[in-house]
């Protein structure tokens, strides 16, 4: 089976969410890496909370750079942290602008040359996406940038997931959904794309039963698996 375009996961897949953690040990000196762990940690907690519990009860919902924030507020609480006005606004900011994976500017312009549509499917609004691409400079290289937004359920829900096909008008087992956590790559291959995890920090696999459909290293491996 050939495989006809690629969607990348946008934070820790082409945007390093461990970027912060200088700004974070120069404001919160020895707590850096602790508070970009837990901070990231609880995003995604809460993303997966309010979707979970949405439905015909209600819809909390609430875009991700809400929950970033929030989620940013609770983990300087829990690491007893006193959070400014002026250094949230400095981290959220920093999180507006992470930076982007050294790889990704040439396998996209590669995806590029060989004509296969890239995009981007994340639970980011469509607001930070946006900005985050065009600050990395790679809004020429991305065909769509898919957000969650439009249809308010987060990743892992179908909703999010169904944003792929639909807009590319293949089948997402003809879509490689590329992504760095390890929980994206399983809820994507549930879902029927096929996955390749990029494993950077060599984690161990998650014991779900189910594995990506393909494991790599960095962002290069894509390049091995498309014609
Ligand atoms: C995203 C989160 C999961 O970009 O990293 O969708």
């Amino acid at each position: 089976m050939k495989l006809k375009a690629v969607l990348f996961d946008a934070y820790g897949t082409l945007f390093d969410v461990y970027s912060v953690t200088s700004l974070g040990e120069q404001l919160f000196p020895g707590q850096g890496a602790r508070l970009a762990q837990l901070w990231r940690d609880k995003q995604i907690e809460y993303t997966h909370l309010v979707t979970l519990s949405s439905g015909a009860a209600g819809d909390h919902y609430r875009p991700f750079w809400e929950l970033t924030r929030d989620a940013l507020r609770h983990a300087c609480e829990r690491l007893g942290l006193t959070l400014t006005a002026a250094a949230e606004e400095q981290l959220m900011n920093q999180y507006r602008h992470l930076s982007a994976f050294p790889e990704n500017r040439e396998v996209l312009a590669e995806l590029q040359r060989r004509g296969i549509p890239a995009g981007i499917l994340s639970n980011g609004d469509p607001e930070m996406l946006e900005v985050a691409v065009k600050s990395a400079g790679l809004a020429p290289l991305l065909s769509h940038l898919l957000s969650v937004h439009s249809v308010r359920r987060f990743k892992t829900d179908a909703a999010a997931y169904g944003l792929g096909p639909a807009a590319l008008g293949v089948p997402a087992r003809e879509i490689l959904l590329v992504s760095s956590n390890a929980w994206d790559a399983i809820g994507a291959t549930w879902y029927g794309y096929t996955t390749l995890w990029v494993n950077r920090a060599a984690a161990p696999v998650e014991r779900l039963g189910t594995s990506p459909t393909h494991t790599g290293r960095s962002l290069r491996d894509v390049l091995a698996l498309v014609p």
